[in-house]
């Protein structure tokens, strides 16, 4: 069977791509390189495009070509791009396609600071790092935008772990607060561990971080959420 080339364009960027950050802007995107610390390549501190991130939150909205990932989510402020904070619960996506998290808050001790939001994504086939160049201000959410979607295969839910990794290092620290693994050069191919069985407790606080998505059932033996 023969597909028409206009539909064979739109699946070019899905087919190649490991993973897309499509808001906010990214600051690059390469997927040769997208496994280059700290942002696939491109330089940290480029400020070609710059979101307010307001402490009320913004969507961040993704894009896996993978069967599974696990997203981390992380901000380092301009004059320091070595040291990442957590800004949200690391989410693991089941499916391909688009996963949005509508108000991801903001760092309120931050407002005012020029800083950079990375996600760093723990694929099959090693970690992967987008960048956006941000700036935090005071405020409410801005609300999601029209491409705050979520693909209706996907499932995803919360992980409990903590990752550390930067140009030394990379260890993620579950739920038991125990290294699980531990590799230099912020480029390892191993996966975060037993993402299902170290999760946190589930409930308000947990729909409340994501926010406005449908929460349609429980996975079976876990805690997770179907969103859509
Ligand atoms: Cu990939």
């Amino acid at each position: 069977m023969q597909l028409p080339y206009t539909l064979l364009l739109s699946l070019l960027p899905l087919a190649r791509a490991h993973f897309l950050l499509n808001s906010p802007p990214t600051i690059g995107f390469s997927d040769d390189d997208e496994g280059d610390y700290p942002c696939g390549s491109f330089d940290a501190s480029s400020r070609t495009t710059v979101t307010n991130f307001p402490s009320g939150g913004i969507p961040i909205s993704l894009t896996s070509t993978h069967p599974q990932v696990t997203y981390f989510y992380r901000v380092a402020l301009l004059n320091d791009t070595n040291a990442w904070v957590d800004l949200h619960q690391p989410i693991a996506q089941v499916g391909q396609g688009k996963f949005c998290s509508q108000d991801v808050p903001g760092l309120a001790a931050w407002e005012g600071q020029d800083a950079v939001l990375q996600i760093a994504a723990s694929a099959p086939d090693g970690w992967l790092f987008q960048c956006s160049a941000v700036k935090f201000v005071s405020g409410a959410a801005t609300g999601p935008g029209s491409d705050c979607t979520n693909a209706s295969s996907i499932k995803v839910s919360y992980v409990d772990e903590k990752l550390i990794l930067n140009a030394q290092t990379t260890t993620i620290i579950s739920g038991s607060s125990q290294p699980t693994q531990s590799v230099a050069g912020g480029s390892s191919t191993t996966q975060p561990a037993s993402s299902s069985s170290t999760m946190g407790t589930p409930g308000a606080a947990a729909s409340t971080q994501v926010g406005g998505l449908a929460i349609l059932g429980t996975i079976i033996g876990t805690i997770g959420f179907f969103f859509f």
